[in-house]
């Protein structure tokens, strides 16, 4: 935990946003998976940790905002947890250490909310707990199920959590710094570990096994797959070969659950070959050049058409492309090959604040856009220092576009399918760093994770005793 002066700091501005009320918020419920007593992992709603830092799940907050007054629910004590899982802090001592007003069992939660009735109104917001829209309607308040609070609807809540997550403090960009170096020590040991005949599973154990050592996890289930133009193949079946590229994205959350979200992409073999090289080096050059746009007052949006221009620049000269780059790009051909967005938020969650849906990423009044080239991008604000996105361009060979009907008949002023069609296989190539505006030059966090081609062939396979017992593990 921060501070507690940090998480009443915050509470204040809250409660400078909102006239008066109470906030109460639903802490994330473990949901039992194959037997009752099996759970999901718990984590906490970023709302909540970021409002208290109180980590326990099953779990609720009420703030009084006339008074700061802060309420934590949770669990009731039950005498036969000691014996389970040790001598802990009592949900009482968590809350007094946190600087909460009192404690009380998440089944009182309703009864202090009607306490609190001369307050105002109740501001709440969506919870990942299942059960969270029928515990407020049970006191009055309609309340969405997670992910789908429209985006029109009014609450001074979700402005005011985003007003003030969208732009982090120096405890917080020192939180994202720790995930960086863990997720670079993972990344140079899974590059020094990569050999021709060992494994997706075993550099995927290694990075993990990274994570956890630091006492950390990662921030989202981490990609490490041969299959880069699968773009979220999370699956990890393969034997590496000489000739495969390797795409990982994969972070660290930090201890207080802040995320780093890293993707490199390199060739089993160590060396590039001419095709890998040549893609590698689009997408490195869309990367630094939209890198060195993350600047305060630049539109977000206008370094994702910068990134598409580099990759329809570059694809056109190897003749995959034909056409003006800005024809291409107006069209949107160039997303048959980069069909994702160039980055989104990143902070206490990975995609920060998407709970919320495109209500952070999207200025108010701005739409998400139809657009086949623009439909995927998260995040169409003016950058302002304090804000921390990443910067992910990527070309990816993908069966399903390539050869879909449809699109061929759309686009086929501008790609030349014939050539397309021969690269099917190659896979993908995504860059990711994370990166933070600054009143200056942007700050790139995970700057240390090697991606220059000379780095990169520099440190694979130096060292595949790093992987230790992991390289006999598979059966
Ligand atoms: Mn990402």
């Amino acid at each position: 935990m921060f501070n507690p002066t940090i998480y009443r700091t915050r509470r204040a501005r809250v409660a400078r946003r909102l006239e008066n009320g109470i906030v109460v918020l639903g802490g994330h419920r473990r949901q039992p998976l194959n037997l009752p007593m099996n759970l999901s992992p718990a984590r906490q709603s970023s709302h909540i940790l970021y409002l208290t830092g109180l980590e326990e799940t099953d779990s609720a907050m009420l703030l009084r905002l006339d008074n700061g007054r802060l309420e934590l629910f949770g669990p009731a004590e039950d005498p036969e947890d000691e014996i389970w899982h040790g001598p802990r802090p009592t949900f009482q001592e968590t809350a007094e250490r946190l600087g909460a007003d009192a404690a009380y069992p998440l089944s009182e939660l309703e009864t202090r909310i009607e306490h609190h009735r001369d307050a105002g109104p109740l501001h709440t917001l969506p919870s990942a707990d299942p059960g969270w829209p029928a515990r407020m309607a049970s006191v009055g308040v309609t309340i969405h199920s997670f992910g789908e609070m429209p985006r029109n609807q009014p609450s001074p809540l979700a402005d005011a959590m985003i007003a003030l997550r969208s732009i982090h403090g120096q405890e917080e960009i020192d939180e994202m710094r720790t995930a960086a170096a863990v997720t670079a020590r993972a990344f140079r040991a899974a590059m020094a570990a990569t050999r021709s005949g060992g494994h997706e599973a075993q550099l995927r154990a290694l990075i993990e096994g990274i994570y956890r050592s630091a006492g950390m996890r990662p921030s989202f289930d981490p990609i490490v797959t041969i299959r880069g133009e699968v773009l979220h193949c999370e699956a990890n079946p393969n034997r590496l070969e000489a000739g495969d590229l390797l795409l990982v994205d994969t972070g660290a959350e930090s201890l207080e659950g802040y995320a780093a979200d890293v993707t490199r992409t390199w060739p089993v073999r160590g060396r590039f070959d001419m095709h890998q090289r040549a893609i590698y080096e689009i997408v490195l050059e869309a990367e630094i050049q939209c890198i060195d746009r993350v600047r305060a007052g630049t539109e977000y949006l206008d370094i994702h058409i910068h990134a598409a221009r580099i990759i329809a620049q570059g694809l056109k000269d190897m003749g995959i492309l034909r056409g003006m780059v800005d024809d291409i790009v107006d069209n949107d051909a160039h997303a048959l090959f980069f069909p994702h967005g160039v980055g989104h938020f990143v902070g206490l969650d990975v995609h920060d604040i998407e709970d919320l849906g495109d209500r952070a990423g999207y200025a108010p009044g701005r739409r998400r856009s139809s657009r086949f080239g623009l439909a995927a991008l998260r995040l169409n604000r003016k950058l302002e220092p304090g804000m921390a996105v990443t910067i992910e361009p990527g070309v990816y060979f993908i069966p399903g576009l390539i050869r879909n009907a449809t699109f061929r008949e759309r686009y086929r002023e501008w790609v030349d399918f014939d050539r397309a069609e021969t690269w099917i296989g190659f896979g993908g190539i995504r860059i990711e760093d994370d990166v933070l505006v600054t009143a200056g030059e942007p700050d790139v966090l995970t700057r240390a994770i090697p991606k220059r081609v000379e780095d990169i062939e520099d440190i694979i396979g130096e060292a595949p005793e790093a992987l230790g017992a992991l390289a006999d593990a598979r059966p």
